[in-house]
């Protein structure tokens, strides 16, 4: 079907999760919906509160913009906002802007007759963030926990939470994420290559199918995953990805205060060794 007439077909009614017909409708080719509204007002508000702390803060170079969590004296108060106090609104807005932008997949999916694969998806992008500056703050009782909002800063925080726990690729859950996101990177480059030798050939060449696609990979190593299973395969590969990035940060401090080689020691004090 064309775009145009399958545009006309399924921009009706419908499909909306809060607010019924009121915000219904399409602007250019945007959908708008209650969640769009909310998304533009976090994402504006977040916004504005950011150029508010740099303008407060010593610096227009974007590079140095920082905006920092409060002191831990604050525990899990609220703090003024000069000192950590637009963090902790900045980080209701970013959390508003996901949470609104999930909801506004989820009804453009409903009003397709899709499944919610990509808000599912999606959500595991903000488990991640919700991880770093709410459940990982929470559980150490302070939100000064947080990571600052700046280029630099944050990853200036990176680097320091891992050296507190002196080797950070010893954390056994790091280990797991940064396999899986190798391993997403192996799959989406045999995936792509895969597909652009198959369907985009020379001038003047036939475009194969997948039965070339499969024969390939079976030639190779005599096995393939399919049409359909790699994209299976890639999506799994990705959210565990995101899935044990989360886990890795959340169990440094609240479940293992220690470096992360001394965990080892579980190995070297096995009874068999004796
Ligand atoms: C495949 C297939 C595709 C693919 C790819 C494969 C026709 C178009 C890339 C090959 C992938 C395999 C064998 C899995 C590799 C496993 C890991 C963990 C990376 O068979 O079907 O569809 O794109």
């Amino acid at each position: 079907m064309a775009l145009l007439s399958f545009e006309a077909k399924y921009r009706v009614r419908g499909g909306t999760l809060i607010g019924g017909d009121l915000f219904d409708f399409w602007v250019g080719p945007f959908y708008v919906g209650f969640f769009g509204i909310t998304t533009v007002f976090f994402a504006t508000l977040g916004t504005l509160l950011i150029i508010w702390g740099a303008a407060i803060g010593p610096t227009w170079n974007p590079w140095q913009i920082s905006i920092a969590p409060p002191d831990i004296k604050y525990g899990l108060a609220w703090a003024p906002l000069r000192e950590g106090g637009l963090w902790q609104l900045i980080t209701i807005c970013a959390l508003g802007a996901f949470f609104s932008w999930t909801a506004r997949q989820a009804e453009i999916a409903r009003k397709l007759g899709m499944g919610m694969h990509i808000p599912f998806a999606y959500s595991f992008a903000v488990l991640a963030y919700f991880t770093l500056v709410v459940i990982r703050p929470l559980l150490l009782g302070a939100w000064g926990h947080g990571f600052p909002y700046g280029i630099m800063s944050h990853l200036d925080w990176v680097s320091n939470t891992g050296y507190q726990y002196l080797h950070f690729h010893y954390n056994p859950a790091h280990m797991i994420a940064v396999s899986f996101f190798f391993t997403t990177v192996l799959a989406l480059a045999l995936h792509g290559s895969l597909i652009l030798s198959a369907t985009n050939p020379k001038k003047g060449e036939t475009v194969k199918t997948p039965e070339h696609e499969n024969t390939f990979f079976r030639d190779i190593i005599g096995y393939s995953i399919g049409t359909l299973g790699i994209h299976r395969l890639g999506l799994f590969l990705a959210l565990s990805a995101a899935f044990w990035s989360a886990i890795c940060i959340v169990i440094s401090g609240p479940f293992w205060a220690h470096g992360w080689p001394e965990w080892w020691n579980w190995w070297l004090d096995l009874p068999i060794w004796r």
